[in-house]
């Protein structure tokens, strides 16, 4: 079995669980926080067999959509100005698979 880890943008997170769920794949959600962004996204597990892994993969890419986000530029003096922004593209949805050595539940 493999474990995939997807990180989604929040706006995403609703419409992708649906997607899975009809499929019949089984999905954990998770409030996460980006590390550069420092704002909300969602992580989804999801435990499958190998072979379900890239129908997994191809719900992500038709519901994870790019956006373009405008975010504060951190600076590490006080020139700071409040007008200050970078724009930063984010998404469709950042994937990891993982082997799974062992899956139960008791
Ligand atoms: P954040 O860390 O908040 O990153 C948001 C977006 O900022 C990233 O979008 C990327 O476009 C940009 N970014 C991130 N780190 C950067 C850096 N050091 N320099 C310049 N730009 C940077 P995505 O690549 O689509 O990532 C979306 C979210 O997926 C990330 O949110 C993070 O929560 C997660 N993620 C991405 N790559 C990861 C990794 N290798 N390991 C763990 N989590 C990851």
């Amino acid at each position: 079995m493999k474990l995939v880890i997807a990180v989604v943008q929040d706006e995403d997170s609703e419409a992708t669980v649906q997607a899975l769920t009809e499929h019949e794949y089984r999905v954990t959600r998770l409030a996460t926080t980006g590390g550069f962004l420092r704002r909300g996204n969602t992580t989804l597990m999801i435990g499958v067999d190998g072979a379900q892994v890239d129908d997994v993969v191809a719900v992500l890419r038709q519901k994870c959509r790019r956006r373009t986000v405008f975010t504060p530029l951190v600076s590490e003096t006080p020139m700071m100005l409040p007008s200050s922004v970078v724009e930063v593209e984010v998404g469709g949805a950042t994937v990891f698979v993982l082997d799974m050595e062992r899956f139960e539940q008791v």
